[in-house]
């Protein structure tokens, strides 16, 4: 399938794909990228309608466009993860266990290295200096009462350890404080965090490039929890089959893609910080004050002819924060704990739940094996995800039997409403460390990095020695098969019209 791998590398084939598809909509009418933009965007993932290409914006240098909902969801049935899917090339009718396997199958061969080319489109324009004007481009403000314009919601910063060895690709947010100044939080638990302190830890402020418009796989794996020290450039290959070209910064010694529509060249400052923030988030809340946070310096941008500037609009699910990082971490969750020994066949963490829960499948005859209980094998769990640099990102982590689907979210509720008791089976583990973004954190657990972490049994008493408390009374599991075959063969007969 060459023509959806090409929609993997290159996000200009991916809209094409999208407009053959109508899951695109080239927005003709001017619009505000104050506000405008962005609750078109919000309307768009609510009721999960085609992505948008806004490609007439006021006030923004002619040409420039806007792509919003990257990897919304849709609403028609048997395709509702086909925009998600595509970033990687797979078919529309791909499900979340299509996907993660996709993901994880990178995991086991080599990376495949960048190639390196001495030029690409995105040297289709060059501004250094004092011709860098960030304000000449569309930078949307998303939120009323958001503290700025965001002109990095779905792009990923691009650095490097200073030996060279480690290359780091992350989404994180960036917004515009002046023509060439942006700013955004390197969180230290983060890849970025890390290879920040260790150029610090030299006294140099951390080269940096950020890349927007990138290779949809690439996006996609920048969102993504690797381990430390994993290159993203090299996952990407490999979890294409196929190198992503790469072009060398014009001030700095970093590597970005060679199609990227827009990128931001500099240095993250040692000493300067700006007020940033505050942003609508993943987790569904508008903070009311921004915070000091690092400022990156922008010496140069190179950017394509036509550029056009993806957005994620975060806030309620589903956003690209559930269904690119929501997905993401249950790749990586799901690697983690199978190569810990566990007897994991899923992790998915609901878009419903914001990113908030993530729910692991437990297998239940390899449990059985165990000869264990609740409370221990919960610990055994918590010590893996919760100490991963997956699993710290999840605050609320269920576990569930294999006898239900975990990526059905009606299924997950019943589960948790009906076997998790509330004495034997809630297990709190305020000492491991956790992510300081959860919304429900309070002061001392922001300082100390820890105290909102949860594990929930849902699995019966009878599951941990593979029997089953009780059957489910369902139209699949209560009748006998040549009935329900009868029933489904009559069914229009009967005057019931085909569902959709
Ligand atoms: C749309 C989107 C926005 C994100 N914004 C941020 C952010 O502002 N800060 C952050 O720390 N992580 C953010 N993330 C999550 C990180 O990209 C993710 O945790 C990733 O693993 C970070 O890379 P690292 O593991 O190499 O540090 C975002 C993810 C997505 C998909
Ligand atoms: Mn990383």
């Amino acid at each position: 399938m060459m023509s959806l791998l090409g929609s993997a590398l290159d996000l200009r084939t991916f809209l094409d794909e999208l407009r053959r598809r109508n899951d695109l909509v080239d927005v003709a009418v001017e619009v505000d990228a104050e506000l405008e933009v962005a609750a078109i965007c919000r309307r768009v993932y609510e009721e999960r309608l085609p992505a948008p290409l806004f490609g007439s914006i006021k006030h923004s240098m002619p040409g420039a466009r806007v792509l919003g909902a990257p990897a919304g969801m849709i609403a028609k049935k048997g395709e509702e993860y086909s925009r998600l899917a595509l970033h990687f090339g797979l078919a529309a009718s791909s499900g979340p266990r299509e996907i993660i396997d996709a993901i994880r199958g990178a995991m086991k061969g080599a990376p495949i290295e960048p190639k390196r080319l001495s030029t690409g489109p995105v040297k289709e324009n060059v501004w250094r200096d004092d011709n860098v004007d960030l304000r000449r481009f569309p930078v949307p403000l998303l939120h009323e009462e958001d503290g700025g314009r965001y002109i990095g919601t779905y792009g990923f910063h691009v650095v490097h350890s200073p030996d060279g060895e480690w290359h780091s690709w992350s989404i994180g947010r960036v917004m515009m404080v002046d023509r060439n100044k942006v700013a955004g939080p390197t969180i230290s638990t983060q890849h970025i965090g890390m290879i920040r302190q260790m150029w610090e830890k030299e006294g140099k402020a951390t080269p940096w490039a950020f890349v927007l418009g990138g290779p949809p796989a690439a996006v996609a794996v920048a969102g993504m929890p690797l381990p430390a020290h994993v290159s993203e450039p090299g996952y990407v290959g490999a979890l294409l089959g196929e190198a992503v070209d790469v072009v060398k910064c014009e001030t700095n010694d970093l590597w970005v893609p060679a199609n990227a529509e827009i990128v931001l060249e500099g240095e993250i400052s040692m000493t300067e910080q700006a007020l940033e923030g505050p942003m609508g988030e993943y987790h569904g809340y508008q903070h009311r004050q921004g915070r000091p946070q690092p400022v990156f310096q922008v010496n140069a941008v190179t950017f394509r002819n036509k550029p056009i500037l993806p957005i994620c609009v975060a806030g309620l699910p589903p956003e690209e924060n559930h269904t690119i990082w929501g997905t993401m971490i249950s790749a990586q969750i799901r690697e983690d704990l199978e190569s810990a020994g566990l007897p994991i066949d899923m992790a998915w963490c609901p878009y419903e739940a914001a990113t908030c829960w993530a729910v692991i499948s437990v297998d239940t005859a390899g449990l059985a094996n165990m000869n264990t209980n609740a409370k221990d094998f919960a610990d055994r769990v918590a010590d893996v995800f919760f100490r991963s640099h997956a699993g710290y990102l999840i605050p609320k982590l269920l576990i569930v039997g294999n006898d239900v689907d975990i990526t059905d979210v009606d299924a997950v509720v019943w589960a948790l409403a009906t076997r998790s008791h509330p004495k034997h089976d809630h297990f709190a583990y305020p000492d491991l460390p956790g992510f300081p973004m959860v919304p429900y954190l309070n002061s001392d657990d922001i300082a100390r990095g820890s105290g909102g972490n949860v594990i929930i049994n849902c699995l019966f008493p009878e599951q941990f020695k593979g029997e089953i408390r009780a059957g489910t009374a369902s139209f699949e599991h209560s009748y006998p098969e040549a009935l329900k075959r009868q029933v489904l063969e009559n069914w229009t007969r009967y005057g019931f019209v085909e569902r959709q």
